[in-house]
């Protein structure tokens, strides 16, 4: 009778572009788009592909873009080359280009490269408005740094902001939730004066040996948005600041309990996860201890809030584990389990192969303490819970 019935799946797709591969921001700097080659390959050699809407958007619009970006900002961007890019020019600098860090480098293809992924995660919250997909996946897009006229910690269009705006058009109340080690500073701050996006981000936050703070500097736990009472942003806001190393239960815990309470007071109608995969285990840039399948907790937790959902892609500086991360999390998503044995016909299967690459497994262990001892003690997070769920009263009234 009801053997033949549909199980109760949920409608997901897949916006990707594959011209953002072939942009490089130069050898030595950490942000490879490759690595949405390695995530592609292992969600079509585990045949993931069959079980989503797959789309390959247009890039965006200058129009589209300038919707949050100040339109001489993105006249810069469309116009900046390698060739004529004036590194003392005040308006460089104050658009965030250039200083010593080199964060956001001028790069052949830049525009490109900012439309396509922009372009992705507008194309993925139409399909949510239109009631196409339940969950809209975009692994190309994330880049929370990114303010109305300045690139920042190599973002150059805030591809989220974008997405957040046209959720707004049908939905009352959207959440954002940011599990990539960065603060999610750009999005906080492009949605701080409303009560319509709230914004909670898990992040490192703190000084180095040498006193230098782990990028951006702010999310501090004091840090929940405006503090003028006639601002409707006020209390909007929470911001989960840890320390090295933390561990996957801590992580489980702790993401579970506060984002549990935000979703549970704030009753969003909409959600966009920000997956960066930099808060795992051996990420060239972060400091934390994760194992894939606890960053994938974090999805399945968002899942179960039975919203529709974004899931955008962001951080992520180990090529393979980040390739790993988000084809588990998009098995995830469609509600599949992958065989821990990769299938072997992968066009770079080397990549994952060899003891330090993982042994050809989907879900080696990640966890180091040698790199990144933990000093996340329980009674530390217990604290911090306490002080986030003190900061949540304000959304009672
Ligand atoms: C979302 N960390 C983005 C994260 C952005 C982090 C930073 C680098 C870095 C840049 C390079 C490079 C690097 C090995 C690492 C304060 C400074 C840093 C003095 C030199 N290698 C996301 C941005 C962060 C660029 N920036 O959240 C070219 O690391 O810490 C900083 C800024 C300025 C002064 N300098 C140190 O994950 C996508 N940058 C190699 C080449
Ligand atoms: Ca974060
Ligand atoms: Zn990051």
């Amino acid at each position: 009778e009801y053997g033949m019935e549909k199980p109760q799946g949920y409608n997901v797709s897949f916006h990707y572009n594959p011209h953002v591969e072939y942009h490089h921001f130069g050898s030595s700097h950490p942000m490879k788009p490759w690595r949405l080659t390695l995530t592609k390959q292992l969600i079509v050699a585990y045949g993931l592909e069959y079980t989503m809407d797959l789309y390959e958007p247009r890039p965006a619009s200058f129009d589209e873009l300038a919707v949050f970006h100040d339109r001489q900002y993105l006249n810069f961007l469309s116009h900046v080359t390698p060739q004529n890019a004036k590194p003392d020019d005040p308006a460089y600098i104050a658009f965030g280009f250039g200083g010593e860090s080199n964060d956001c480098p001028v790069f052949d293809g830049l525009w490109n490269y900012v439309s396509l992924y922009g372009g992705a995660s507008l194309h993925a919250a139409h399909n949510l408005t239109n009631k196409q997909s339940d969950i809209a996946i975009n692994w190309s897009g994330g880049l929370h740094h990114a303010k109305k006229n300045v690139a920042s910690g190599f973002c150059y269009v805030n591809d989220i902001v974008l997405a957040i705006q046209h959720l707004l058009t049908q939905n009352q109340r959207v959440l954002y939730i940011d599990i990539d080690v960065h603060h999610g500073d750009g999005v906080e701050q492009a949605f701080e004066s409303t009560d319509r996006v709230f914004t909670l981000s898990y992040h490192k936050y703190g000084n180095d040996r040498h006193g230098y703070p782990f990028f951006p500097g702010t999310g501090n736990i004091t840090e929940t948005g405006p503090t003028d009472p006639s601002n409707r942003g006020k209390g909007h806001c929470l911001n989960i600041p840890l320390e090295d190393g933390i561990d996957d239960e801590q992580y489980k815990w702790l993401f579970k309990t506060v984002t549990d309470a935000v979703v549970q007071k704030y009753q969003p109608n909409a959600i966009v996860l920000q997956s960066g995969a930099d808060s795992l285990g051996g990420d060239r840039l972060g400091r934390f201890n994760l194992n894939i399948k606890a960053h994938g907790f974090c999805i399945e937790t968002v899942k179960g809030y039975q919203r529709p959902i974004l899931v955008i892609g962001g951080g992520g500086y180990t090529p393979r584990n980040v390739a790993r991360t988000w084809c588990h999390e998009t098995s995830v998503c469609v509600g599949a389990t992958l065989h821990d044995n990769l299938p072997s016909h992968i066009p770079y299967i080397q990549a994952f192969q060899g003891s330090e690459n993982g042994d050809g497994i989907l879900y080696p262990d990640l966890h180091n303490t040698k790199r990144h001892e933990n000093v996340n003690t329980n009674q530390k997070l217990q604290n911090l819970v306490a002080k986030a769920m003190e900061n949540l009263r304000y959304l009672e009234g």
